[in-house]
């Protein structure tokens, strides 16, 4: 079931739904169409709808036995009657929060103050299990005159923990020990100031004035301007100010009433049936708290529940979703405007917990493994943190791991080298024969060719003789006499005796035969 939100809109236009009202869009781009994620806010509804209500003490309530009661105004006049055990003359709690049909009033009411001087105390329990964010002003409706001497508070963690909110007296000082203020006192620098106000508790009589205020359009005013209408300055403010967005967030309300309405007099011990309270309505417009990850809230299992999107999850969409890598949630930002940052769970997500070595800004969460690793390295590095180089490549230890150029290609010799891959050193793993940090150079007695190394001798000191006094040196070439040249080069040699070796047949080879003297 979905908040109906009707009412509310119209209570605040100011407040609508121009802003932050959609998570994502479709948007289409070069790459094609892709996602766009945006912070976004359920909009605001009557919270009243979904309380619930406890009184204490318990016994509070009118009515039980039954009760006549008399009116402030008219202290003769006590015709009224509260009988808990009939519906037209009862008055149970819920006719708080109740919508009210056909201009009929319905509210609850108390006992009256027949055990005066033992103070009349009532306690006002609202939960909504579940955080909100109050949007505008909280107004409480006291039929009968309000109440003299009371105390707003909240909770924001269901109850456990309670703070006063703001302090209502008809005289701060001797009710509270505080002086009085107004919300119009507040200045950027104390908006959550918690203050005590006698604009609510002065005796005016019971019809001129009915409510009881908590200003939060005021205070919204400070930053928004009067009308409300520069919205983004306050949700700038909500961004940077610290404590101001926990100030407009509660679980739970809590009024505590400490003496009612009196008339304007001091209490009349022979007339103690007109001293009671009795609430018609309290309205509370607020919308539900998803940190900017939802758009909606619905009811569930009777429960409010932010319908998270950003793959977010939770009461309050507080945490990632399962495979979305919860170290990195974050509520979205009402920053920069209009339309903030979405702050979305991702399996792959940019930024700091990503530690490429400034060679990939792209994670990976691999989530049954629990482990974040990097992808797409660039610079030939590879690795959970781009730390190593990519096989192929070896490290130049003189240069920092960030360097773009710190991997080097090993560049192994194709036909020399046993694998494409080096050491650390970027030596390379060399085939029979073969030598070099490459292995493009043979060895003493080897000779390349046609992409082979076979163990190719061009000369030797027993059958490969050099002619004409030539010396056979490495087993590679003859090393003439002056007199004499030779007309090979080893390459030619290394074919010719390749081909003499599949043959079979050892043949001499002619070196050192031309004579330089004779040509
Ligand atoms: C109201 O709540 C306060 C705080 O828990 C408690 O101290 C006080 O006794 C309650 N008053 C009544 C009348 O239950
Ligand atoms: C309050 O909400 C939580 C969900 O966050 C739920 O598990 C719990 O049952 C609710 N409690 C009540 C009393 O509704
Ligand atoms: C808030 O600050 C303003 C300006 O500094 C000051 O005039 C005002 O009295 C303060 N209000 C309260 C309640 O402290
Ligand atoms: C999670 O986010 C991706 C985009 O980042 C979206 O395509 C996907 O539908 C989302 N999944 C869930 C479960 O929300
Ligand atoms: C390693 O880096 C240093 C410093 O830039 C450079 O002088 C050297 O040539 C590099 N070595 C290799 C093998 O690339
Ligand atoms: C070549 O030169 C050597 C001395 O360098 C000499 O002994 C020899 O007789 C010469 N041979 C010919 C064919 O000229
Ligand atoms: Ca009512």
């Amino acid at each position: 079931m979905y908040l109906s939100l009707l009412p509310l809109l119209v209570l605040l236009p100011a407040l609508g739904r121009a802003q932050f009202e959609v998570c994502q869009s479709l948007r289409s781009s070069e790459g094609g169409p892709g996602w766009e994620f945006y912070a976004c806010q359920p909009p605001p509804a009557n919270m009243k709808e979904v309380m619930q209500i406890r009184v204490d003490p318990p016994g509070i309530t009118c009515g039980n036995p039954p009760e006549r009661f008399c009116t402030l105004e008219n202290p003769y006049l006590c015709s009224d009657e509260c009988d808990a055990s009939s519906p037209d003359l009862s008055h149970p709690p819920q006719l708080m929060g109740d919508k009210e049909r056909g201009g009929l009033v319905t509210y609850w009411q108390t006992v009256t103050w027949s055990r005066y001087p033992e103070p009349l105390l009532a306690n006002i329990t609202l939960s909504w299990n579940k955080s909100l964010e109050v949007v505008d002003d909280i107004v409480i409706t006291f039929e009968y005159g309000r109440p003299t001497s009371m105390v707003l508070e909240k909770s924001m963690d269901k109850g456990v923990t309670w703070q006063p909110y703001q302090f209502y007296a008809d005289d701060c000082l001797e009710a509270f020990g505080m002086s009085p203020k107004q919300v119009f006192d507040l200045a950027p620098s104390n908006l959550t100031r918690v203050i005590c106000t006698e604009q609510y508790s002065r005796w005016v009589g019971a019809k001129e004035e009915k409510v009881v205020v908590f200003e939060v359009r005021t205070r919204f005013g400070v930053f928004a301007g009067p009308k409300l209408i520069n919205m983004d300055a306050l949700y700038t403010r909500m961004e940077t100010m610290k404590g101001l967005r926990d100030f407009f967030t509660f679980t739970n309300l809590r009024l505590r009433l400490l003496r009612p309405a009196l008339g304007g007099t001091y209490v009349q011990r022979d007339n103690l049936l007109k001293y009671f309270y009795a609430i018609s309505n309290i309205d509370v417009p607020a919308r539900c708290k998803c940190h900017l990850h939802a758009s909606q809230c619905v009811l569930r299992d009777a429960t409010l529940q932010c319908d998270c999107d950003h793959n977010t999850t939770g009461q309050d969409c507080q945490r990632c979703s399962r495979g979305f890598k919860s170290r990195s949630w974050r509520p979205g930002s009402y920053l920069p405007l209009p339309k903030g940052t979405a702050n979305t769970c991702r399996s792959f997500f940019c930024l700091s917990d990503c530690e490429c070595n400034g060679h990939s800004n792209r994670c990976s969460y691999i989530d049954f493994i629990n482990v974040i690793t990097c992808v797409s390295c660039k610079h030939n590095t590879r690795g959970q943190n781009c730390q190593y180089c990519r096989l192929g490549f070896y490290r130049n230890a003189s240069l920092p791991l960030d360097d773009e150029n710190v991997c080097v290609e090993c560049s192994c010799d194709l036909d020399g080298s046993v694998s494409p891959h080096c050491s650390d050193s970027g030596v390379c793993q060399c085939k029979n024969g073969v030598t070099g940090q490459r292995c493009d150079k043979c060895l003493p007695g080897y000779a390349r060719g046609r992409g082979i190394y076979r163990n190719t001798k061009a000369c030797d000191e027993e059958r490969l003789i050099c002619q004409n006094g030539g010396t056979c040196i490495d087993y590679q070439r003859c090393v003439c006499p002056d007199n004499f040249t030779g007309n090979h080069t080893p390459d030619d040699v290394t074919a010719q005796v390749l081909r003499v070796y599949s043959d079979d047949v050892i043949l001499h080879v002619q070196v050192c035969s031309v004579s330089r003297g004779s040509v």
